[in-house]
């Protein structure tokens, strides 16, 4: 991409996940959006990782949905608002205001989540309004709760600088928050005492800097921590003064935690961890005062995530190990704005602004705040239970705004049906087809990220300015927009009166000022941002709360570093807690436990990071990893297909074979939907079970089996647009995937027809015949077919009975490669030749294949890391993929 020095660079925030960004971005003279890591921005200091770096290629207005519909037909904005508010009002008439409910996300902004609440909570004076952060972070925030006395993550980015040792509990961060992985690392390579534990049942990309990798057994956390609290007790490591002085409940958590402990090698063994690695572990937090525990969706989607979570704060509050620099628990956010959702009141279990229902202060401080009568009085329904609701009638009417919960709720075929058998459903999204919108009775078109203008909370509590860097295509606008104007036509004018996001922004921070002193005051407070003209919003830098004055420099707080905390003695409590098994164990007929999460380049169900042919190219079909013992048990290979079935459901993914997992358990990726495969989402084998006291789902333990999946042929199909017809043929196909390519889509199929049959029917969908094309048969089982228009191949298939395993790397690029004598060899031959032969690709950002890595090792003799990098590029970019060259580089060397 050129630069184009004469426009300026707009600092905005990246759109994923919860480590919050700063991104610069700019338009260059094609159009493109140019994207780079900014250098003042205190998450990230002007680094990004791969997915932040392809934000550029996600700006595409293709799947864009540009216009209101209803009932598939397109309509205009003042219909679509007045139906949505007519049909609202009605059922609200007819039904009662708990008749409706919103589902939102931690992917809205501050300003969308707060109008959206507000209308909610306050004016249609219901609580049903919940959000995927119940799949996310309701575990992390009943714990804090619980402990502390109110949701919030204590200690800051900065503190990893600080820290000597970091555990990552349940959190795969080299994938999932890589530039706080790379942060680390980099702290490491600077303090090489810096000791690193990773404890997850699987060895993942984050053990590379481990100095200790625990692999627990699935759903073990809180005998670990009961564990290490008597450990603690024992070698006499508990911090009596703190413990006397901040904190209530320890005696009865130690007792609970000494009867819950067996004896040590009992404890090991029930842990399945080697007696060894468990006192190693003991020993170094025992030892550490500096320790920062990092906690993601190993610890929280859990039936007894709550639990495991307050186990972790237990050893934390024993050991005085909070407030202070380099030392807290820390929950790392998932979603971008998972935080402000939160703090704006979007769990229907909270009001707004960290008030509470159970408060009957906060109670009429809102209500008079927002000038209402009808303010709901009690907690609504949380997730699982609100789409319970909607499957058994309760609820008529749905909005869901920015979630796609038919991929991503358990149990998603009943999540279909119960949208389906919905009366009304009105799904706000910037995408035209996912597998939420197919069920819509009304669309309305959202801004995406790049046009979106408000704020957003990242997991240190930082509030970052997202900012509009594009125009919107076709008729999308701002969701705090379309839920105030639904608002107003359902005669709610004078609250949501609105002109600019500013207004909302200084409504809210107001609201956080509110009766917030004293005895019962909260740690949310935005004092200092209550009066910013729309000016001074526009300019806002990143400032941390709680903040009574505007931060003009960037500030690192750690909370409670006083020992005060918000609960009602201002002590934090412990939690006596007892080990549970997970709710789902392995039966005879279900003797796997499946375990799911992220890869490293997709978000969620890709509907945006599925747009960037780069984050495609890495991990193209939905998999299912397992240990090769287990394979062979099963008489699985590499590269297969197997059906893998809970008691809810089958999904069919590709075989990856894994030493990093261990025997018996299995896992696969959450990214995959209707949309894009066609068995790959894997959402429809989880069951429901939820923590009691969170609602957040178990998505990490669910009994499984497998079995391989015999086929015929299969074949690797090209073509420059999206086929709808095609799509529609693909159905037939037992496995289908589509990935995106630079300028097009591939297409990976299975199917029990024979190579020969499969050919007629793939060569079928090329509507238009032409003259210039490239074609091969070598026998009855192999067909390779390109047609070319203008010099360019804009359709082209293999098939075969077994496609060679690399084949994708190269055939996804015929899109974009010139039509020159290596293709034609490539095409030829099934192998791929001089500038095709680049193998699976490794690093997105520069787009380096394993067949390079491998030859350039050779080549130049390569032993080191940084020579690889150095010679390749590969790893230069956000540095994601550096675990997965160091294997490359480790196993050429044991090669040669
Ligand atoms: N690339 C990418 N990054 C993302 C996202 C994405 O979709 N893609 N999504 C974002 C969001 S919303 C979220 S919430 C975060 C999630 O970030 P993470 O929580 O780090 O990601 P997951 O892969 O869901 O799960 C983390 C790990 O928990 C382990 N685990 C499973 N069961 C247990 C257990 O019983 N105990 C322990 N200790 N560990 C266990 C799994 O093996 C897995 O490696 O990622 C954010 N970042
Ligand atoms: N099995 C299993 N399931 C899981 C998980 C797991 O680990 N295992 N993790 C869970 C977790 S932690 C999470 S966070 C969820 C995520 O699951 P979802 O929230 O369902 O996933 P996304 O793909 O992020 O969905 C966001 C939707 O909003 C749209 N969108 C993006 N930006 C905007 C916007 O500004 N406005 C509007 N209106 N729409 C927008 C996108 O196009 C997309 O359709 O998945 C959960 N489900
Ligand atoms: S770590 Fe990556 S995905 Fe997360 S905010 Fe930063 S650039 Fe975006
Ligand atoms: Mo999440």
């Amino acid at each position: 991409m050129s630069q184009d020095s004469s426009r300026p660079w707009i600092k905005t925030t990246c759109a994923y996940c919860g480590v919050g960004c700063g991104v610069e971005a700019k338009t260059n003279h094609q159009g493109q959006l140019e994207i780079r890591g900014d250098e003042t921005h205190p998450a990230n200091y002007g680094k990004l990782c791969s997915k932040g770096l392809a934000l550029g290629e996600t700006v595409t207005p293709t799947g864009r949905l540009h216009h209101p519909m209803i009932e598939k037909e397109m309509t205009a904005w003042p219909q679509a608002l007045t139906h949505v508010a007519q049909q609202f009002t009605k059922i609200i008439r007819e039904h009662g205001p708990n008749a409706i409910a919103f589902y939102a996300s931690g992917q809205l902004l501050t300003e969308d989540y707060y109008v959206a609440n507000k209308l909610m909570k306050g004016f249609i004076g219901s609580a049903n309004i919940d959000t995927n952060s119940r799949l996310c972070m309701s575990s992390s925030v009943s714990a804090h709760k619980r402990a502390f006395g109110s949701d919030l993550v204590p200690g800051c980015y900065q503190d990893i600088e600080h820290a000597e040792m970091i555990i990552l509990v349940g959190s795969n961060l080299a994938w999932c928050h890589p530039v706080i992985y790379q942060r680390i690392k980099e702290a490491k390579k600077y303090k090489p005492h810096l000791y690193v534990v990773v404890i997850d049942p699987r060895s993942t990309a984050s053990c590379e800097i481990a100095n200790l990798h625990l692999a627990i057994r699935p759903g073990a956390d809180v005998a670990l921590f009961n564990g290490l609290l008597c450990e603690l007790n024992r070698r006499q490591k508990l911090d009596r003064h703190y413990i006397e002085k901040h904190t209530e409940g320890f005696s009865d958590t130690l007792v609970s935690a000494q009867q819950d402990t067996p004896s040590f090698d009992k404890l090991a063994a029930l842990l399945s961890l080697s007696q060894t690695d468990l006192m190693t572990f003991y020993e170094h937090f025992a030892n550490t005062n500096k320790v920062m525990t990092f906690y993601s969706q190993g610890v929280n989607q859990s039936c007894y995530g709550t639990d495991k979570v307050n186990a972790i704060i237990n050893c934390h509050l024993a050991t005085g190990k909070v407030g202070r620099l380099g030392a807290c628990p820390f929950s790392i956010t998932g979603q971008p704005n998972a935080m402000g959702g939160r703090e704006v009141g979007g769990l229907a279990n909270t009001l707004a602004a960290h008030m509470e229902f159970n408060h009957q202060a906060h109670h009429q401080t809102l209500s008079e705040y927002w000038q209402t009568s009808t303010l709901a009085s009690k907690p609504g329904l949380k997730a699982i239970d609100m789409f319970d609701a909607l499957d058994r009638g309760e609820i008529k009417a749905i909005w869901i705004m920015a979630t796609n919960p038919v991929v991503s709720l358990p149990n998603s075929h009943k999540i279909q049906q119960a949208l389906e058998k919905c009366p009304f459903v009105v799904v706000s999204d910037c995408i035209e087809d996912t597998d939420t919108t197919r069920t819509a009775n009304v669309l309305l078109p959202a801004q995406g990220w790049a046009e979106k203008s408000g704020t957003v909370t990242n997991s240190e509590r930082r509030i970052s300015r997202q900012r509009r860097l594009l125009p919107t295509p076709g008729e999308g606008k701002p969701d705090w927009w379309i839920i105030s104007q639904v608002a107003k036509h359902m005669g709610f004018e004078s609250a949501f009166n609105y002109r600019h996001e500013a207004d909302i922004f200084k409504e809210y921070a107001q609201l956080t000022e509110l009766n917030n002193y004293g005895s019962t005051a909260r740690a949310l407070n935005l004092a200092g941002l209550s009066q910013l003209s729309a000016t001074e919003y526009n300019l806002l830098s990143p400032q941390q709360w709680p903040l009574m004055s505007k931060q003009s420099n960037i500030e690192h707080h750690r909370l409670f570093s006083e020992g005060v905390y918000f609960t009602s003695s201002t002590k934090a409590q412990f939690i006596a807690l007892k080990y549970h098994l997970p709710l789902q164990q392995v039966s005879s007929q279900y003797p796997f436990i499946l375990n799911t999460g992220r890869i490293r380049d997709q978000w969620h169900t890709m509907t945006r990071s599925g747009l960037s042919p780069s984050l495609s190219a890495y991990q193209a079909e939905p998999t299912l990893y397992l240990h090769p013992l287990d394979a062979k048990r099963q008489a699985l290979q590499q590269g297969e297909l197997v059906e893998i079935s809970s008691t809810l459901g089958k999904s069919l993914l590709k075989v990856t074979l894994s030493e990093q997992l261990r025997r018996g358990e299995l896992f696969a990726p959450i990214h995959w939907s209707n949309t894009t495969s066609s068995r790959g989402k894997i959402g429809q084998l989880i069951s429901q079970h939820v923590d009691a006291i969170s609602g957040q789902p178990e998505f990490k333990h669910t009994a499984v089996n497998i079995h391989v999946y015999p086929y015929q042929s299969d074949a690797l199909l090209l073509t420059k647009k999206t086929i709808s017809a095609l799509e529609s043929d693909l159905t037939a196909f037992p496995y289908w995937v589509k990935q995106t390519v630079t300028n097009g889509y591939l297409y990976h199929i299975a199917s029990q027809l024979i190579p020969a049959q499969l050919q007629q029917q793939l060569h079928s969908f090329q509507k238009v015949a032409h003259h210039n094309q490239l074609s091969f048969n070598d026998n009855q089982s192999n067909f390779r077919f390109a047609n070319i228009t203008d010099k360019q191949i804009d359709f082209a298939y293999m098939v075969s009975n077994k496609l060679p395993k690399d084949s994708r790397s190269w055939f996804r690029t015929l899109l974009s490669h010139p039509i020159d004598s290596d293709m034609s060899l490539s095409l030829l031959a099934n192998l791929p030749q001089g500038s095709l032969a680049v193998g699976e690709l490794i690093c997105a950002c520069k787009q380096v294949g394993r067949t390079q890595l491998c030859h350039a090792i050779r080549q130049h003799d390569i032993n080191q890391l940084t020579d690889l990098t150095r010679v390749t590029q590969a790893g230069s970019g956000c540095g994601s993929c550096l675990p997965e060259l160091h294997n490359i580089l480790e196993q050429e060397l044991t090669l040669t």
